[in-house]
């Protein structure tokens, strides 16, 4: 049965082909989906068919690509492969899209994703041509029903020219009712607070708004998102697990945290799901999330009666997890709400909130800067995401990663971080598999010494010491002690050999 309940939107509904035939090359596109759920899976597929065709004619043809974070093979890695994306924000995983990126074949912005929204109203990024959305439905008075993300669809819908729908059978019919669109963002200096106090209020309507003059066009699919599977919690994952959770036991002893603790942000990553996993057996109950993403592992705490709520943008669940979340969504939409990214990684929001910010990392300094997102300083990963919305404004800001990358070759901590995206003063608690550093109110050197001790890995720790000890008596100044010279070369040694061991 068609989800298309609006006569006049149903007879705009057209193949996909066709659809693809309204873009063209020079156009900016803006386009659904967030972490592999929602995104439009019809229309950019043709749209890369397209593209490689006129390519082969010797006709260039490429679009710029505005998102909510990743998307999927049939979108990013679609149109990447036929070399079709010239410029692209903010958040990209795919991995054909990531070596084009990185051999310098495509111009990437990797910025928060709370800014994207008030980036594209205040017109820094230019005007957007055509948006391309893919919703669950239309009901009759034409207002959208949303799919399994929302992301910056409702800015894309508003700013677009023109507008493009992919009507998607695959999700769920009810999923209707479980998205909360705040329409009251303005910009300064018109701007008010945002009436939100706790992760369960709704402050906004269950739809999207459309002019329905702007759509040129319907596609109907029936198309699973792209789950992926979560690897199950190895020995790695769970002491880090175990090591947090000790610490948010430990901080409600102390009456620092309420025993049913604060909202909680997990990012992406096996690791992140592992911690969720882990509070399954933890002794808190009444968990509530203010997050970015619904895991696996939240649907699991919402099973087992510990989670009362999640507020997210996105699903980004594995296959089981997406076949149980479609199976049973009316009883789940009473416990989670999806949101705008500019409202689920709203700093005013995240910061009236206290999340609980936990968030992977590629490396962390002896200071406790963190890079998020360059391997070696210079080779994109994925991107910034929202770890900076979250944990500059954290109650809370957490950083966690295996002490070691690449079987042991690489070291996650290091004398200087090659790149920084989370300065120290956001950076709080790093935990790996060895320990947790609590660096909560520590002087830097004090930092430097928990870190070494508590977090390297134990082959790397006598030179992250000796580095220390060398720093200490031979640095220009005193209070963060460093050779700069020698403290990139940890890098440098891995480029040049395929180890920081020396
Ligand atoms: O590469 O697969 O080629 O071997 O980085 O590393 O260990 O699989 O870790 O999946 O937890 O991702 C920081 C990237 C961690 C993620 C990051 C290599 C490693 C592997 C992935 P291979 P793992 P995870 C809100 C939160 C930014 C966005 C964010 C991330 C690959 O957490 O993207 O936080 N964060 N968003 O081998 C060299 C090191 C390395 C290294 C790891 N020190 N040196 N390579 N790798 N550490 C959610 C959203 O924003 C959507």
């Amino acid at each position: 049965m068609s989800r298309i309940a609006n006569a006049a939107l149903r007879a705009k509904v057209m193949g996909a082909q066709d659809a693809a035939a309204l873009i063209r090359s020079g156009m900016t596109l803006g386009l659904s989906g967030f972490t592999g759920s929602g995104y439009p899976k019809a229309v950019p597929l043709a749209l890369a068919e397209r593209i490689e065709t006129a390519h082969g004619a010797g006709q260039p043809f490429r679009v710029r690509v505005w998102t909510g974070a990743s998307t999927g093979p049939e979108l990013d890695g679609a149109l990447a492969k036929a070399d079709g994306i010239e410029f692209r924000l903010p958040y990209n995983s795919d991995p054909v899209a990531r070596e084009k990126i990185n051999r310098g074949e495509m111009d990437y912005f990797d910025m928060h994703l709370s800014q994207v929204a008030p980036m594209a109203w205040q017109g820094f990024l230019g005007p957007l041509d055509m948006a391309v959305v893919e919703v669950s439905g239309i009901r009759p008075d034409g207002s959208l029903i949303p799919s399994s993300s929302i992301g910056n669809n409702k800015t894309w819908l508003d700013r677009a020219d023109k507008v493009i729908l992919e009507v998607n059978r695959w999700q769920s019919g009810e999923l209707e009712g479980m998205h909360d669109i705040y329409y009251g963002t303005a910009l300064p200096p018109n701007r008010v607070p945002i009436p939100l106090v706790k992760p369960q209020d709704r402050i906004g309507e269950p739809y999207l708004r459309c002019d329905p003059d702007k759509i040129v066009a319907i596609v109907e699919t029936e198309s699973p998102d792209r789950n992926l599977p979560y690897a199950p919690p190895d020995r790695t994952a769970s002491a880090i697990a175990g090591h947090l959770i000790e610490f948010l036991r430990h901080e409600v002893a102390r009456g620092r945290l309420p025993p049913s603790l604060l909202p909680l942000q997990s990012g992406v990553g096996n690791i992140t799901n592992a911690v969720l996993s882990g509070l399954l057996d933890a002794p808190f109950d009444n968990l509530t999330a203010y997050t970015e993403v619904i895991q696996d592992g939240m649907i699991d705490l919402i099973d087992a009666g510990k989670l009362t709520l999640a507020s997210a943008t996105a699903f980004s669940v594995s296959p089981e997890a997406a076949a149980k979340l479609n199976a049973d969504m009316a009883r789940y939409r009473d416990r989670m709400i999806l949101r705008p990214q500019e409202i689920s990684n709203h700093p005013e929001l995240v910061r009236r909130l206290g999340c609980i910010a936990m968030n992977g990392l590629i490396e962390a300094d002896i200071y406790g800067n963190v890079n998020s997102t360059h391997i070696m300083g210079s080779r994109i990963q994925n991107g910034i995401g929202g770890s900076g919305d979250f944990a500059r404004n954290a109650f809370v800001s957490i950083f966690m990663t295996p002490s070691t990358a690449k079987g042991g070759a690489i070291s996650a901590i290091v004398p200087q971080a090659s790149h920084v995206d989370h300065i120290t003063q956001d950076v709080q608690v790093i935990v790996t598999e060895q320990g947790l550093a609590d660096l909560r109110g520590l002087s830097p050197k004090q930092r430097a010494r928990t870190i070494i001790a508590n977090c390297a890995h134990p082959d790397y720790r006598p030179a992250l010491e000796d580095y220390f000890r060398r720093a200490l008596a031979g640095s220009y100044g005193q209070q963060s002690p460093c050779l700069p010279g020698e403290a990139l070369s940890w890098h440098q040694h891995f480029v040049d050999t395929g180890s920081m061991r020396r």
